[in-house]
């Protein structure tokens, strides 16, 4: 069975799926400890690792190894961010050759002109594509596919432009005539009114995806409730775990010339280990070794 296809069945089976975003195998093995059924690789992650605005900077190659090596290191179900397809319908349809050969389950291609602008600054400068430009896109995306279970989600990003809940459902109801699997759907307000507004008037054409940073107290429980949500994405969360945790660390150490205070809230070495199959290791060299 295809990524794809055990993706589309754990939606059927779950309701909703949830994602959690990682930037390469290790964090992607974490994700998948911690029980999430999908692994969000989020160029937002990808970028701040490399040191860069999520902007288009990051090269659809580099995206495509740690989504690569996500998918094998874990055996998960890798929901590949494209951000806008790396160029026009013609680049989208090797871009998404690729991803598929590459072991994803998934590809989100959103509405926005190349390059990108993050979606969360504020203030941003958000530009999005005609309807009908991206509607193709969406067309050349879904016939690049040779495995018909690869799911190909449109991501409007008309509510991130200040466009309103109209123009979203407008772009959103275009996106499923073009035969989007799902929608993503982003917002950037401080609550999930806007986001709320927008599911309670969404035909429910195709399932939503629905990334809830901005506004977090909205959950698993709600995007279960309204009964049109596939996906939800914890967009950053590990990685902003992450820089807090070794921003402390680094400035104990720093501070006190030594790391004994800080190994005890650390992960072990042991743990380390683990994470990186030492145990395989081991067996490998017992049976093999001579
Ligand atoms: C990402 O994680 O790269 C996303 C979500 O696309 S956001 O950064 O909120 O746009
Ligand atoms: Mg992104």
């Amino acid at each position: 069975v295809s990524p794809g296809a055990r993706l589309r069945a754990l939606i059927a089976e779950r309701g909703v799926v949830e994602a959690m975003a990682c930037h390469n195998a290790l964090t992607a093995r974490l994700a998948a400890e911690a029980g999430f059924e999908a692994l969000w690789a989020s160029g937002f992650e990808l970028a701040a690792a490399h040191g860069v605005p999520d902007a288009g900077v990051v090269s659809m190659a580099e995206h495509l190894a740690v989504c690569r090596q996500m998918a094998e290191r874990t055996g998960g179900l890798v929901v590949a961010d494209l951000d806008t397809g790396f160029g026009n319908a013609v680049n989208l349809t090797y871009a998404v050759e690729a991803y598929e050969r590459a072991g994803v389950a998934a590809v989100v291609v959103e509405d926005k002109t190349f390059p990108k602008m993050t979606s969360l600054v504020p203030g941003g400068r958000q530009e999005l594509a005609r309807i009908e430009e991206y509607q193709g896109k969406l067309e050349a995306a879904l016939a690049a596919r040779r495995d018909p279970g690869l799911i190909v989600a449109a991501r409007t990003e008309a509510l991130i432009a200040g466009l309103g809940v109209d123009e979203a459902l407008k772009r959103g109801e275009a996106y499923a005539e073009a035969g989007a699997d799902l929608l993503l759907v982003h917002s950037k307000a401080p609550t999930s009114a806007e986001i709320e507004a927008f599911i309670g008037r969404w035909s429910g054409r195709v399932p939503l995806i629905l990334v809830p940073t901005a506004f977090p107290s909205f959950g698993r429980e709600a995007a279960r409730a309204s009964g049109k949500v596939a996906m939800v994405i914890w967009a950053n969360q590990g990685l902003r775990a992450a820089v807090r945790a070794m921003r402390d660390t680094f400035a104990a150490v720093r501070a006190e010339g030594s790391a004994a205070s800080v190994e005890d809230r650390i992960a072990t070495l042991g743990d380390l280990l683990e994470l990186q199959e030492m145990e395989r290791v081991a067996e490998l060299e017992r049976r093999y070794l001579r």
